[in-house]
């Protein structure tokens, strides 16, 4: 298996001969447009049930359920407005934009959307249950979460290019655009569009962040209205990322102030001709002003001048606006001159005083923490300071500081202590799901944004296991009380086996994935401590200081850590509510994770575990890559019990991580001893007696190389 069918592959379930009395056996799909979601949704029952129980069940295709008592024993799938439900004597319990009733008794299955999408994840639902040899009567409705589910592609243009690159994408080059227009072949979109449904996600940005205007030509106008109509009958809206300076660069006008009016109406005629072609195009995704990119701030306007120039062409058509709060200027920091710099407080002041100003169609979408997707960051202050504007919060599938898909990173148990998050704005509840799902503040209702960047590698994401962070996304943006172990053990039986041992050897591995990540990558919360100024992907602790991005963890002889507090640092930790920021001012209140992104300490400094800093970076780098071992012996055990081409896959990787976390390690233990000259209680570090020197080794078509940074090697070479 290649894995291209994600957890939708509908293995056979081996109980299946028991089951099939519970099944239905006609599908009244009502629906008779094929583009429609109900239409999808009766075709993906049927080849479900085909698949997994290898039941031939009839499909009809009705607008309107022609029979008044259906017969025989059938599946109903339909919406609010398709089907009278009060005719047929069924009470279906409330339901918001989206959700669904799903009522299984012995005699028929009824699947009722509030739209047409809610219907199809009705379906996907009841698909998800057969799949996990799960027939029992149930009756209940689902409602989302959030209205925004949306994931965010970073694939490029790459016009004048000859290929299809994705931003900090592992899986390989862009389904949607090839060397600067949208492909002829979209087959992959198609499969894509299916797995993200199912999951329940309803809008896809397309494009990089780092946008490119060429696709407002008419051809790539064109191939948008190709590629929506491929997501439409999954209920998945298209967006884009948009540049900002576009009616200058591309549209030759002399400026691209958002006040102009000649730049005002350039971008409602690009926006009318991408309406005119998709009708629901979802809206668009804006990073301005930010590493580099032009924003209103080029024109000494507000972020909110600049939103609302985008919000006011969308809003006749119903469309939205996801604005980013990652803004934050990257000249201005200079971590040698100023101490008090520090690019963790630049969300809440680039935004200080815009919170009523922004138009009632505009998202703002944050990064979960204040930096950028580390391993480990506090949740981003800037949640707490907006009550009237809806916001979402920018997750990343995409592991681009966790492995990069090399690595097995379980991402869900870090998503739910984000979500999960009180921040006690004026002393009350305040978790950051209810402030992104709107309840916090009874105003507008944002949601969730993860970058996914999907290529066309047949594993979607680089490598099978990440795939469980896609599935646990979407189903957390449904329902952020899912629990991170539960999602998990789903997916594994439905892309792998329903063997036991399959279970839990997935989840023994992924459960444990993050922790050590964090214990082989970066500690305490000084960030990942991966390469800054290439890759993003191993060990360079010496790049995160003295770089133009901020990232930095001010570490010298003596110690290490930023200080981002009120009375001596930054003062970002005086950017969170009171109790919050109380808890972060002081280091015998701050939690030990935290630390060093809040406290600049002595490597002496004891935490509250009674470790030294410098000794608990030892340990546990020492502690991470002995459990990075441990997931070769695990997966190894089910060689039997899973296809042998994924084993494989999976076990080259696996392998590779376990020795990626030696290097980890040893790069990060090496390069605190050199800076501290503290050595490790236990001795180890420093001591690779048992390692063989490529230096020593006879090479033959090999050149020796100087390796950066030195610590990476354990002689330098
Ligand atoms: C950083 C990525 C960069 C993105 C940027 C962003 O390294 O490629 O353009 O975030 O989110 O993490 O805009």
């Amino acid at each position: 298996e290649t894995g291209i069918d994600a957890w939708l592959r509908y293995a056979p379930y081996p109980g299946a001969a028991g089951h099939k009395a519970f099944l239905p056996q006609t599908i009244f799909a009502l629906n008779t447009t094929t583009t429609s979601p109900v239409y999808t949704a009766g075709t993906e029952l049927a080849l479900g049930l085909k698949s997994i129980y290898d039941l031939q069940a009839s499909v009809e295709y009705q607008d309107a359920l022609h029979y008044t008592t259906c017969p025989g024993k059938h599946l109903i799938v339909g919406t609010l407005s398709s089907y009278d439900a009060k005719a047929h004597g069924v009470r279906v319990p409330e339901l918001i934009e989206d959700g669904y009733f799903l009522d299984i008794t012995p005699r028929r299955v009824l699947i009722i959307g509030q739209n047409e999408r809610g219907a199809l994840y009705g379906a996907f639902e009841y698909l998800n249950r057969l799949g996990q040899g799960n027939v029992a009567p149930a009756s209940f409705a689902s409602n989302p979460d959030a209205p925004i589910r949306w994931v965010n592609q970073w694939d490029n243009m790459n016009e004048g290019g000859t290929h299809g690159s994705i931003e900090r994408g592992y899986g390989g080059v862009s389904m949607f655009f090839w060397a600067g227009v949208v492909r002829e072949d979209l087959t992959r979109v198609h499969q894509y569009a299916r797995i993200l449904a199912s999951v329940g996600i309803n809008g896809i940005v397309l494009n990089n962040v780092n946008a490119n205007a060429s696709l407002f030509n008419e051809n790539n106008l064109d191939g948008l209205k190709r590629i929506a109509d491929i997501f439409r009958p999954y209920g998945i809206r298209i967006g884009l990322s948009l540049l900002f300076s576009s009616p200058q660069s591309y549209g030759g006008l002399s400026t691209f102030d958002p006040l102009d009016e000649r730049v005002i109406q350039w971008w409602h005629d690009i926006t009318d001709k991408i309406y005119a072609r998709v009708p629901d195009f979802a809206g668009y995704l804006s990073k301005a002003s930010s590493e580099g990119q032009p924003g209103p701030l080029t024109y000494n306007r507000t972020l909110a001048d600049g939103a609302n120039l985008f919000a006011r062409t969308v809003k006749p058509y119903g469309g939205i606006v996801l604005f980013r709060a990652f803004v934050y200027d990257s000249k201005t920091l200079n971590q040698t001159l100023d101490w008090k710099a520090d690019r963790a407080n630049a969300a809440v002041e680039f935004f200080e005083g815009l919170d009523t100003e922004f138009a009632d169609n505009v998202v703002v979408q944050i990064k979960y923490g204040p930096i950028d997707f580390q391993v480990r960051e506090p949740v981003s202050p800037l949640f707490s300071h907006l009550r009237q504007t809806p916001s979402a919060v920018e997750l990343q599938v995409s592991q681009e500081y966790l492995g990069q898909q090399a690595h097995v990173v379980y991402l869900a148990p870090m998503w739910k202590e984000t979500l999960d998050f009180d921040m006690r704005i004026d002393g009350k509840p305040s978790a950051v799901k209810n402030i992104i799902n709107g309840q916090r503040w009874n105003t507008g209702r944002g949601g969730y944004a993860a970058v996914v960047n999907a290529g066309l590698n047949s594993t979607w994401l680089g490598s099978h296991l990440s795939l469980s962070n896609l599935y646990a996304y979407g189903k957390l943006a449904w329902d952020p009380e899912s629990s991170a172990e539960e999602l998990l053990d789903a997916w594994t039986r439905l892309t792998f086996s329903h063997d036991q041992a399959v279970v839990d050897t997935v989840r023994e591995i992924s459960m444990a994935s993050w922790p050590a990540y964090e214990d082989y990558s970066g500690n305490l919360g000084v960030q990942t401590l991966t390469d800054i100024l290439n890759g993003h992907y191993g060990p360079n602790p010496a790049s995160q200081d003295g770089n133009p991005w901020g990232q930095w963890t001010r570490a010298d002889g003596f110690s290490i850590g930023m200080d981002r507090t009120l009375k001596n640092g930054t003062g970002n930790a005086a950017q969170y509510p009171a109790e919050v920021a109380a808890t972060y001012e002081d280091p015998e209140t701050t939690p030990d994770n935290l630390l060093l992104w809040f406290h600049h300490l002595p490597y002496t400094y004891r935490l509250k575990s009674g470790s030294t800093v410098i000794q608990h970076f030892y340990d546990a780098h020492y502690r991470g890559s002995a459990v990075a071992q441990t997931f070769v012996t695990l997966w190894e055990g089910i060689k039997d019990k899973i296809d042998a081409q994924r084993y494989e896959e999976q076990l080259f990787r696996l392998v590779y991580q376990a020795g990626h976390s030696l290097v980890w390690r040893d790069s990060i233990t090496n390069f605190y001893y050199n800076k501290s000259g503290i050595p490790d209680e236990l001795g180890r570090v420093g001591n690779y007696k048992y390692r063989v020197e490529a230096e020593d080794m006879q090479l033959d078509g090999y050149v020796k190389y100087q390796v950066k940074p030195f610590e990476s090697a354990s002689r330098g070479w």
